[in-house]
């Protein structure tokens, strides 16, 4: 096929926007509608007769997904070609950490690394952590990087460009949480739009509607996409739900049944490691609520 390679830094629907080779943004428009490109896709495209314009004819294979159910129960793609997945958390709005798990455990299926990001540092003083503490302690003791920034007072940014470096990362995590602050934060002339949390209720107003992709001059390519208060992952297909919970990987080898669903059965390594204290309690009752969700996604299970 003729035509020029690129790559999508952000969809709009049956639009979306093409980084060309020299690394300019053509708006695109896309041959057929069983074809959706979505951010971070590698494409064929070709010039229209307008100038300034193309059409999307093809997606070369993709080397991964972030996938989630939509309100119908399909499959949605956020973006694709991650190496990264940069889970961020906020003292506000109020925590939930099932979520903080559940996009952990999607990384790990989609071969991704993950990173925890604390935002809002400069709140922590006059709020706490509060139930982030033991959370973010564990997190770390799993192995994920920890970090703590600020976007409004410009902290903690420099370990955060060295955890993008070489990396397609895309942030994720609650809506009002301060992805697209984070984004300004490290790129201040992309000038991204971030909204004001509403009075009262405490939520974040969803302000960023759709993914995109920026370059960071300290290296790496940044996903900013929008917030998300009910991400599920789609289903993991046949895949085993402990390869989403790093540290459930060397007991599970100890279980009595290869087959261990690491629910009710005698002889279960996880369960016992729960008991002594080695797994946290809180990670495994997330390991158990996921495993009911992809019931529900996966009939037949
Ligand atoms: N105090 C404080 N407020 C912050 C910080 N970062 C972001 N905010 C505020 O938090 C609110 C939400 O920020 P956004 O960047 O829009 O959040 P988001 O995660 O992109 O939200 P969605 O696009 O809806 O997913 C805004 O009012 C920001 O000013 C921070 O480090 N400290
Ligand atoms: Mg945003
Ligand atoms: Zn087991």
């Amino acid at each position: 096929m003729t035509g020029e390679q690129g790559i999508v830094a952000a969809n709009f629907g049956r639009q979306v926007l093409v980084e060309n080779a020299d690394g300019a943004l053509v708006p695109c428009i896309i041959s057929g509608r069983k074809l959706r490109p979505v951010t971070g896709d590698r494409v064929i495209w070709e010039r229209l007769d307008e100038p300034g314009k193309g059409l999307v004819c093809k997606i070369l294979d993709r080397d991964n997904e972030l996938t989630r159910p939509d309100r119908r129960g399909r499959t949605d793609v956020l973006a694709a070609n991650i190496t990264q997945v940069v889970v961020v958390c906020a003292p506000r709005p109020a925590p939930d950490l099932f979520l903080i798990d559940r996009y952990l455990a999607a990384a790990a299926f989609m071969g991704a690394s993950a990173a925890v990001v604390l935002n809002k540092s400069d709140l922590v003083e006059e709020t706490g952590l509060g139930p982030l503490q033991e959370a973010l302690e564990e997190y770390r003791r799993i192995g994920y990087p920890v970090l703590h920034t600020s976007a409004k007072a410009m902290n903690g940014l420099a370990p955060l460009r060295a955890q993008l470096v070489g990396q397609v990362s895309i942030l994720v995590g609650q809506s009002g949480v301060g992805k697209s602050s984070i984004l300004n934060a490290l790129l201040p002339e992309a000038d991204i739009l971030t909204g004001e949390l509403s009075e009262g209720s405490g939520e974040g107003r969803h302000t960023t509607t759709a993914s995109r992709m920026y370059h960071l001059d300290s290296g790496g390519d940044l996903i900013d996409s929008p917030g998300v208060r009910d991400y599920a992952p789609a289903a993991f297909g046949e895949a085993d739900l402990t390869h989403g919970f790093l540290e459930f990987a060397e007991p599970a080898g100890h279980c009595r049944f290869a087959n261990c669903h690491h629910l009710r059965e005698p002889g279960c390594a996880i369960i016992q490691a729960v008991k002594e204290g080695k797994i946290c309690a809180r990670r495994y009752e997330s390991f158990k609520r996921l495993e009911r969700l992809m019931t529900q996604l996966r009939p037949g299970y």
